[in-house]
């Protein structure tokens, strides 16, 4: 479609529209409107050009209007528009189900699916505790999260998330049975490290002497971490931390939950962060790359051995009381399969070494340009924090962002950090671009 069709800006009534995570007033004054977009790029209402810096919302990892995917949903939709997944079923749940199967961790061979990352995590805990319930061990239900951790907008994700802003305001509503492990960020002698920090390992062990300890292993269900806090800032686990969580969970019975919904589909240079990184979680949440973004889909994937717990359960019936009306919807599941083809023939999900070498120097060059406190990297997933603003949090961050935006490159701020986290089909040239112009607008920025 050419852009120049659509509606103008100006011609669009905003006011009806009640914008998520928005400044809604802020935006309808000055909007930001996208018509279409082509692999790396938007084009704008007004015809712009704008390079996708972050994969739209860390979703778009094979780009965008990718031929294989576009053409699938369009198949889909006129051949079976929706069939739900509650005691009849449609063959390409199946499918997908079983390509997810084929590229999981090992001994992950089951997939629930759900329409969203929130949806993703409130199903993996409601999993957590029904499990151990199965299992004669119904007094675990005390869920360990950890802070800046980033778990989805529902009450059960917000509960065990630690992103303040997003908790204020329903203090007295979010879960009572959680604690929180400390976040990793900011450990003495981190900052600029490349790739994983190479200290704070031992802030795992808080879950064993400190939360474990305080309420005893026998009423805690799991532990929920986000393998890189995306949303919490970027923020890389420390070499041996992960793997430390995993060692206590499993001494004491805890199921550990990694939520991957940004970490997964290639994003650190294997399906999984649990691959790149060598932990093996009991469950895994996922969304976004799973489609690439074009229909919403998420779902979470477990351990053989907790489904077979669930499936062989005695008595029979339903064995969980749980699912949306659009689990596996055909559109979404289309779309699914494509992405998975898509990613295969252009090996998206392995990466080079090469392209994340490129991605970590433009990241790190940004150390001794004006305001910059920190840089960090992992795979394709990078950020260059700032420092604040005295008396006005987040003001620079986002002034980047407005100031990019205006030149053609779209970069997000967390914060004062500004968040790299490109399609996966991005080409050196698209690096240069994005790291070039916000380094120049760095140069000129109160
Ligand atoms: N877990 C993680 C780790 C996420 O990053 C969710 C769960 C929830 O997914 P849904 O599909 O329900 O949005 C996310 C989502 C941001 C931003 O500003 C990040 C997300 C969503 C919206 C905004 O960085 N991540």
């Amino acid at each position: 479609m050419n852009p120049k069709d659509l509606s103008s800006a100006s011609a669009l009534n905003l006011e009806h529209y009640w914008m998520p995570f928005t400044d809604n007033r802020r935006f309808k004054a000055k909007p930001k409107l996208v018509a279409a977009a082509k692999d790396m790029y938007y084009t704008t209402t007004e015809g712009k050009q704008v390079l996708d810096g972050l994969a739209t919302l860390w979703c778009v990892n094979a780009g965008h209007g990718r031929p294989r995917i576009v053409e699938a949903i369009r198949k889909q939709a006129g051949e079976l528009d929706f069939a739900a997944s509650f005691s009849i079923g449609h063959p390409l749940a199946f499918r997908l189900a079983e390509r997810i199967a084929g590229i999981a961790p090992k001994g992950m061979g089951h997939v629930f699916f759900t329409n969203s990352g929130s949806e993703a995590v409130d199903t993996a805990l409601k999993m957590a505790i029904a499990y151990h319930r199965l299992r004669g061990e119904g007094t675990r239900t005390r869920f360990i999260g950890r802070e800046r951790s980033y778990h989805g907008v529902n009450i059960a994700g917000i509960s065990v998330g630690g992103v303040p802003a997003n908790r204020k305001a329903y203090s007295g509503t979010l879960l009572p049975n959680v604690d929180y492990l400390r976040h990793t960020h900011g450990v003495a002698g981190n900052a600029f490290a490349k790739g994983q920090p190479p200290n704070g390992a031992e802030l795992a062990d808080e879950l064993e002497q400190r939360l474990i300890t305080l309420h005893d292993p026998s009423n805690i269900a799991a532990v929920i971490v986000d393998p890189v806090s995306a949303s919490g800032g970027v923020l890389i686990p420390p070499r041996g931390y992960l793997e430390r969580l995993r060692e206590i969970c499993t001494r004491h019975g805890i199921l550990l939950i990694m939520d991957e919904v940004i970490t997964g589909w290639g994003r650190l240079g294997k399906a999984f962060a649990a691959q790149v990184l060598g932990v093996e979680p009991d469950l895994i949440t996922f969304a976004k790359g799973v489609t690439s973004g074009a229909v919403p889909l998420g779902g979470v994937m477990v351990k053989d051995s907790i489904y077979d717990t669930f499936v062989d359960a005695p008595g029979g019936g339903i064995q969980f009381f749980h699912g949306y009306t659009y689990s596996g919807h055909p559109l979404a599941c289309a779309a699914g399969i494509a992405t998975l083809d898509t990613y295969a023939e252009e090996g998206l999900l392995e990466t080079p070494a090469a392209l994340h070498d490129y991605f970590q120097q433009g990241i790190h060059a940004f150390k001794g340009l004006p305001h910059v406190v920190d840089c960090r990297n992992l795979g394709l997933i990078g950020a260059v924090e700032l420092a604040p603003r005295e008396g006005a949090p987040a003001a620079r961050g986002f002034e980047v962002f407005e100031r990019c935006w205006d030149k053609g490159v779209f970069v997000r701020p967390v914060g004062d950090a500004l968040a790299f986290c490109p399609p996966l089909i991005a080409e050196k040239k698209h690096l240069d671009q994005m790291f070039g112009t916000v380094a120049e607008v760095l140069t000129t920025l109160p």
